[in-house]
């Protein structure tokens, strides 16, 4: 039997990061195409996520990335924030974009190099504390493309101190989440390649070091639930980067590539407590609208994570249990299955309209004919892309 009160709770708290950098202009590496309406100003970017909250109700908080926003004041940025309905959320630290980093940042056997990078990781917790931030997002592009080109263990021991050292510096309140990828833009060697890297190094740290699960960042075929339910056990998993692929890191929208496994990823959170009240894991999207609008993309992105949390909480686990305990293999498929091919759609449209929302939050953003006025009002000036 289904708690109908208890799902309709769980999805009331379900709050989705937006990322700053989704509302900018972003490519491959073979071109940026640029978009109208596209935000100037780490302002107008936080405009366009107070859109996003203001139409799904469920995106609260912005990640912002530094130097990408670097503004003078992130206390008047945080109040500008406020104002908006928003809070600023995950500080995420840049130290993959300057030529010094070129053979890797904490990692770099110039220690010169490394000292510089490190300067930028506390600089990001000075960050956080005027914002208010409780997460410090570490993704490291660290690595070798050649047999021979450093050392794999020194370039370990390179890390593991830099860590212990933002680590040490953050406050009571704050946490440091780790993020891995297998590869890029290192191509032989990785510093951070998996989960069980960065597992292990906040071990090492302390229960404020937290492991983040980027979606895209695994090889093909890789079985994400595992490594979330593992984790949830360890009590390290802080973060979640939603986005999805077909093929590498593609950062295509959350739930548009494979449904299915979000459904299967969003189970293994709530079996992991990750859905009830209290749970501090950050969801959060970290993907970029090449070629599709981008405030739309956004909210479609959230619903689509909350369709894959809505089915995981209709899962009826007793009947799983019950079907797994007594070995009932096709039973216990089934009632996976049940879930995944329930319609939730009239539940969440439901939900928003008792919260004072439109139900269908795409239409209801095209039809406010704001896409057109920001295209009209935001003219000249640059607009906001990757780079610094
Ligand atoms: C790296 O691929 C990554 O997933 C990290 O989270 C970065 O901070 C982010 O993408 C934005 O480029
Ligand atoms: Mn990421």
């Amino acid at each position: 039997m289904t708690d109908h009160a208890a799902v309709q709770a769980a999805l009331e708290r379900l709050a989705v990061e937006t990322p700053s950098w989704a509302y900018g202009n972003s490519g491959t590496r073979f071109k940026v195409f640029a978009q109208p309406g596209v935000p100037r100003t780490v302002r107008e970017k936080l405009d366009d996520a107070a859109t996003v909250h203001a139409l799904t109700g469920a995106a609260p908080t912005v990640a912002l990335h530094i130097p990408w926003d670097r503004v003078d004041d992130y206390g008047a940025l945080a109040k500008y924030a406020e104002e908006r309905g928003l809070r600023l959320g995950t500080i995420n630290a840049n130290v993959f974009q300057d030529d010094d980093y070129k053979l890797g940042s904490v990692t770099n056997p110039d220690p010169e190099v490394r000292r510089k990078a490190l300067a930028h990781l506390l600089d990001c917790v000075d960050i956080m504390d005027a914002t208010g931030s409780r997460d410090l997002k570490l993704w490291f592009a660290d690595g070798t493309n050649y047999p021979g080109q450093d050392d794999i263990r020194a370039r370990q021991d390179r890390l593991a101190e830099a860590l212990r050292t933002v680590y040490d510096r953050l406050g009571d309140h704050q946490r440091m989440v780790l993020e891995y990828k297998l590869f890029e833009p290192a191509f032989y060697t990785t510093d951070v390649p998996d989960w069980g890297t960065s597992y292990a190094h906040c071990l090492q740290l302390g229960d404020r070091a937290q492991v983040c699960v980027d979606t895209g960042h695994h090889a093909p075929g890789t079985n994400i639930e595992f490594i979330v339910a593992f984790l949830l056990r360890a009590r390290r998993l802080g973060a979640f980067d939603f986005n999805s692929r077909f093929y590498a890191d593609d950062d295509l929208m959350a739930g548009a590539a494979d449904p299915f496994q979000l459904f299967r990823i969003l189970y293994e959170v709530r079996r992991g407590g990750g859905l009830d009240a209290g749970s501090r894991i950050a969801f959060m999207l970290d993907q970029c609208h090449n070629v599709e609008s981008k405030v739309p993309a956004v909210v479609r992105s959230v619903m689509n994570v909350q369709e894959a949390a809505a089915k995981a909480l209709l899962v009826d686990r007793n009947a799983l249990a019950a079907a797994q305990a007594s070995g009932d293999v096709l039973e216990a498929n089934a009632v996976l299955m049940d879930a995944y091919n329930t319609d939730v759609r009239p539940l969440l449209a439901a939900l928003r309209a008792e919260q004072g929302l439109d139900p269908d939050p795409v239409a209801a953003h095209r039809a406010s004919g704001r896409q057109e006025r920001v295209a009209a009002e935001r003219v000249g000036g640059e607009q906001a892309g990757w780079g610094v």
